[in-house]
Formats: C-alpha cells, structure tokens, sequence
C-alpha cells in the first residue's frame, strides 16, 4: 500500500494522524519569524483567525512536497483552505477545551440552507453549524511550530469517534469512557490531521515551552448554492 492510500485509511478508522518531519527545521524557523512579525490586528497575539488576511501566504504551506499528499489523502485532489486559525500556548497565555466536535464553517454571507444552522458571527464573519455530509469531507491539518510533549497542552482526541456524527454531550462522554483518548504528542515540524467529527479537547500547558500551531482547515468540494466558503486558498495553483 503506498503511502497516501495507507494515511487515507488511518484517517477513516481513527479520524486522525501524526506524521512527522514535513516541515524542516528552516521552514519551521522562517514560520515562526514570520508569526513573531506579523501584525494581527486587535486580535490577542495567543490565537487568532482571519489568518489568510493576516499572512497570506500561509497558503503555501499546503503546496510544499511533504504536504500536498496529505491533503489529497485526506480530501481527494483539488483540496484548498477555508479558514485559518494560529494557536500559541504558554504559561503565559495557557488554556484548555473541553470535550467538543468542530461542528461550525465560515462562509460569505448568511442564507436560508436546508439542514444548516443555527448561524453565529465569529469576528465579523458568518459562521453556521454544518451538517454531518459536509463536515465528513473537511480535514485540518495542525502544524506543529514547536515540540508537543505531555506538558505542552497538546490536543487529545478520542480515535473513532468521527463515525458517530454529530455527537450531544451525553453520548460524547460515553464515547470517551468507552474508547479512551490518546494525546498528540507531536514534534516540531510535525503536522497532526484531524476530522472536524473527531471528539477532542486541549489541556493547559504545565511546562515553560511555547506551543505553537498553525491550524487550517481544508475540503474540496463547494457548498449547496447559495451557501459559499468564507475563503479558498488552493494547494494547487
Ligand atoms: O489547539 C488547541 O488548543 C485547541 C484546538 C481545538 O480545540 C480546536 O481547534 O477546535
């Protein structure tokens, strides 16, 4: 089995995927500079979105060698980015997430679509709860800027629990005790893949490192006109 076939079906039986080394240790030092630099905005420093306006290159992560086949494993050809997030967690600005599904999109502008809603506004942009056929289509890809030990806050993930669809609080917590969790523990240069159905959550750093991720969220198909995405940033110019 190659390697593309053999992440594609990791990613259907658990939901997610550690692959190391696709970012070398000069892509992860010029990535880094280049957060150091940048100017969100109002936004905190610690987390922000937008993160197409605030880097826009950032695109071009997913058309590096090492990472454009993971997202074809992940979404079939023709994948993009439809919403970029930049986590940085420390002791200084250190948090945790409970149990959840990513079960909200962003997309241009609010309209009637059968079998989505209800809509939010997350920094001035629509946001609306997708159904379980869009988001079973949709992968992020988490690239780790730094080592993600136990102590660093890293992601936990209950693996499997994307085949259940979208999950009430009830059923999410017998999930957990029924299958267990696994931490991603992830080197610097590392890249985590996660399906938006797959339970996780996020402890508090206890270390002194930094934890810094670059999280984008990818598909490959359109939405059900009316609806369109926020934003397509393609792999593959
Ligand atoms: O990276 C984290 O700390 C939290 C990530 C998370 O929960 C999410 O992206 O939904």
């Amino acid at each position: 089995m190659n390697a593309t076939a053999s992440l594609a079906e990791r990613l259907e039986r658990d939901g997610y995927a550690i692959v190391p080394g696709v970012l070398s240790g000069a892509q992860v030092e010029h990535w880094r500079a280049a957060f150091a630099a940048c100017d969100q905005g109002d936004q905190a420093s610690h987390a922000f979105r937008d993160l197409f306006k605030v880097i826009p290159e950032v695109g071009g992560l997913l058309r590096l060698s090492a990472a454009a086949p993971l997202l074809d494993a992940a979404v079939g050809p023709g994948g993009f980015a439809v919403r970029g997030l930049f986590f940085d967690k420390s002791a200084d600005a250190n948090w945790f997430v409970g149990w959840h599904q990513d079960l909200t999109i962003a997309v241009r502008e609010k309209c009637a679509a059968p079998g989505f809603g209800p809509w939010s506004v997350k920094a001035g942009v629509p946001h609306v709860k997708a159904p379980a056929s869009v988001l079973e289509g949709m992968i992020a890809l988490r690239f780790h800027l730094d080592d993600c030990g136990a102590d660093n806050g890293p992601l936990r993930v209950v693996p499997g629990s994307h085949r259940r669809g979208c999950l009430d609080a009830g059923a999410a917590l017998e999930l957990r005790k029924e299958h267990g969790e696994v931490a991603c523990h992830v080197p610097r240069g590392g890249v985590v893949l996660m399906r938006p159905l797959l339970l996780h959550a996020s402890s508090r750093t206890a270390g002194e490192g930094r934890r810094r991720v670059i999280h984008l969220e990818c598909a490959s198909k359109p939405l059900p006109p009316p609806l369109a995405w926020h934003e397509t940033v393609y792999a593959h110019d």
